[in-house]
């Protein structure tokens, strides 16, 4: 692989961490460019159609918006192969590979909840999705410990950023979910352990997630330690 790549991101963004967990995982050299989400630059607008990151630029002169789609071209161009070779196996990653989004909705928005009971309410609509998650985990025919098996997989880039955001809310607060579901809390646990995860964030990306919460003034945020809500409190 001679290619350059240059991925345009924001700092704690869960999409752009799913591109860089499969360049990881392929030990794809990139440079990776954090952009002002406050103040996008021209040459970044010019190149994201809906102005989101993550853009993947490819020497220069291409352009890739969309996770799946950068993930998808990156499996067409470098080894490992990250997908199962049996299309039927294939063709249900992929499905679940879409499913991401039911749980990445949910996550999110309890995240950025602007209240206490607002905070509650969407969380309890995680259960669903992580129901739907266990039982298929139930049903993959593979021990594990990744969603195929021992091999990192595309699915399995896709969910870890949710999981690992779902697993720092659950620190601020407690949120007593993922305990019912074992096959996916082991899951999770994999993940966020694997070395493509862990080499896919800047370091210290908990304490980060913890004050973009803070600066967009989420209520969640005032369960920082050290916030002026908490001292207050
Ligand atoms: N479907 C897109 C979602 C990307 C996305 O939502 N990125 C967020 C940052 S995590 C973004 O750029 N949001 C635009 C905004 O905040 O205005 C993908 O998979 O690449």
């Amino acid at each position: 692989m001679t290619a350059e790549f240059r991925l345009c991101s924001f700092k704690t963004c869960p999409w752009v961490q799913r591109a860089a967990i499969v360049l990881r995982a392929k030990e794809i050299a990139y440079e990776i460019e954090y952009i002002d989400r406050d103040n996008r630059p021209a040459w970044f607008l010019a190149i994201s159609p809906h102005t989101k990151v993550p853009v993947l630029q490819i020497d220069g002169k291409d352009a890739l918006f969309e996770s799946n789609a950068i993930a998808e071209y990156l499996e067409e161009v470098a080894a490992p192969r990250l997908h199962p070779e049996d299309p039927l196996q294939r063709a249900r990653n992929r499905a679940w590979t879409d499913y991401v989004t039911t749980l990445a909705s949910a996550v999110s928005t309890t995240a950025y909840a602007d209240s206490e009971e607002e905070f509650t309410a969407r969380a309890a609509r995680i259960a669903e999705p992580f129901g739907k998650l266990d039982e298929a985990l139930g049903k993959r025919g593979n021990a594990g410990p990744y969603f195929n098996g021992p091999k990192l997989s595309l699915v399995d880039a896709a969910y870890a950023p949710f999981l690992q955001r779902y697993t720092f809310m659950d620190r601020l607060r407690p949120l007593g979910i993922i305990e019912r579901y074992p096959r996916l809390a082991a899951w999770r646990d994999a993940l966020i352990a694997a070395p493509a995860v862990r080499a896919s964030t800047v370091p210290e990306i908990e304490a980060a997630w913890q004050e973009n919460l803070i600066a967009r003034g989420r209520w969640l945020g005032t369960l920082v330690s050290g916030t002026a809500a908490t001292a207050a409190a």
